[in-house]
C-alpha cells in the first residue's frame, strides 16, 4: 500500500504523468492498467471530478484521485488507514465535491472513498443535479449505465421509446439483463429493477402521442406509489397498486402477473401474449391494456405501443418513459 502513496505523491504534485505515458493516457474512454502486474490499480483518462468517479465504479473500484492539470483518474480499491502516510494532492475529492488544495494524512477520516450510488435519487442527494447518464449500483447487483432524470427529483429511468431504433421484441435473457443505449432507446432489465424496487418505490410513466395525430390527451402520465417485482424464481411478478394519473389506468391489471416474453410464457391467455402483442409485459389473460414493449409503429396500428384506456387498442404512442424512486 505503501507503493500507491508514493504514486499519488508523485502525480500530485510534480508535472505528474511522464511524457513516456502522456500520449496514451490520452485516448479517450480507454482504460489503462497501472502497475501492469497489479490489477486492482488503473489509470483512466477523465474530463471531471464526475465522469472519475463514475468510471472507477465501473471498474468497481469505489476509491479515487482525480488530477484536474492533466485529466487524470486514478481508481483503487481502497486507502490503508493504518500507515499515516502523508501526501499531498492538488485537489482533496471528498462525496464528489473537490475541497481547496490539501495537505492530508491517509488515514480513513481523509480517505478519498466515493460511496457507490444505489439509485438516482442518492446521486441526487450526493449533490449531482443534471440530468444524463450515471453509473449506479443497486444493492445485490453490479454496476450499470442508466439515464438520471435529477429534473424531476432523482428518477432512475427503467425504459424509454421515442424513436423505433431499438427492438423490443426480445427473449428472456435481454429482459432480464437489459439492452440499448442508455441515451435513447432502453429497457434497464428486469434483475436491475428486481434489486431496485426491494425498498418501496414508485413508478412514473410518462407518454406521449404523435402531434399530427391530433389526440386527445396529446400526453399523459400514470403513476403508481407501489411497484415491485420479484426475483426471477418467480419470473419477476411484478406487484402493481396506488394508480394516480392524468387519464386512465392500464396497468393495475397487471398487478400480480409473471413476465413474459417470445421464449417465456407466463401469462394465462390460451396462446402467447407476446407473440400475440409482439412485445414483453407482465400480461394477464387476454394481454391487452398496457404494451409499452409494442412495437415501434407511430399512430395508428394494431398492437404497438398501446396504453389502451387512454387511446385504444389501435393506437401506437410516439414517446414512452418509465421510471422509479424510492418512496420517501
Ligand atoms: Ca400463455
Amino acid at each position: 500500500m505503501l507503493l500507491i502513496l508514493v504514486i499519488i505523491h508523485s502525480f500530485g504534485t510534480a508535472q505528474s504523468l511522464g511524457n513516456e505515458f502522456a500520449s496514451s493516457f490520452f485516448e479517450i474512454e480507454k482504460v489503462f492498467q497501472f502497475p501492469k502486474n497489479d490489477p486492482s490499480l488503473f489509470l483512466i483518462q477523465a474530463s471531471s471530478v464526475i465522469s472519475c468517479s463514475f468510471n472507477c465504479q465501473k471498474l468497481e473500484l469505489p476509491s479515487f484521485y482525480y488530477f484536474e492539470n492533466n485529466a487524470t483518474c486514478f481508481c483503487c480499491s481502497g486507502h490503508d488507514n493504518n500507515t499515516g502516510e502523508e501526501g499531498q494532492t492538488d485537489n482533496e475529492i471528498i462525496h464528489g465535491k473537490r475541497t481547496e488544495t490539501v495537505s492530508t494524512t491517509y488515514t480513513q477520516e481523509g480517505s478519498l472513498k466515493q460511496p457507490e450510488p444505489v439509485d438516482c435519487l442518492e446521486l441526487l442527494e450526493q449533490g449531482y443535479t443534471e440530468d444524463g447518464i450515471y453509473v449506479i449500483k443497486p444493492t445485490g447487483s453490479t454496476a450499470t449505465d442508466v439515464w438520471c432524470d435529477m429534473t424531476n427529483g432523482g428518477w432512475t429511468v427503467i425504459q424509454r421509446r421515442q424513436d423505433g431504433t431499438e427492438d423490443f421484441y426480445r427473449n428472456w435473457e435481454d429482459y432480464k439483463n437489459g439492452f440499448g443505449n442508455m441515451s435513447g432507446e432502453y429497457w434497464l432489465g428486469l434483475e436491475n429493477i428486481h434489486h431496485l424496487t426491494r425498498n418501496d418505490s414508485s413508478l412514473y410513466i410518462y407518454m406521449e402521442t404523435f402531434p399530427n395525430d391530433n389526440k386527445n390527451p396529446f400526453s399523459a402520465f400514470a403513476e403508481y406509489s407501489t411497484f415491485k417485482i420479484n426475483d426471477e424464481s418467480d419470473k419477476y411478478r411484478l406487484t402493481v397498486a396506488g394508480y394516480r394519473g392524468s387519464c386512465y389506468d392500464s396497468m393495475s391489471y397487471n398487478n400480480n402477473c409473471q413476465f413474459t416474453t417470445k421464449d417465456s410464457d407466463n401469462d394465462d391467455y390460451t396462446g402467447s401474449c407476446a407473440h400475440h402483442n409482439v412485445g414483453a409485459w407482465w400480461w394477464y389473460k387476454s394481454c391487452h391494456s398496457a404494451n409499452l414493449n409494442g412495437p415501434y409503429l407511430k399512430g395508428v396500428s394494431t398492437h404497438g405501443i398501446n396504453w389502451v384506456d387512454c387511446w385504444g387498442l389501435e393506437y401506437s404512442l410516439k414517446n414512452v418513459v418509465m421510471k422509479i424512486r424510492k418512496n420517501m
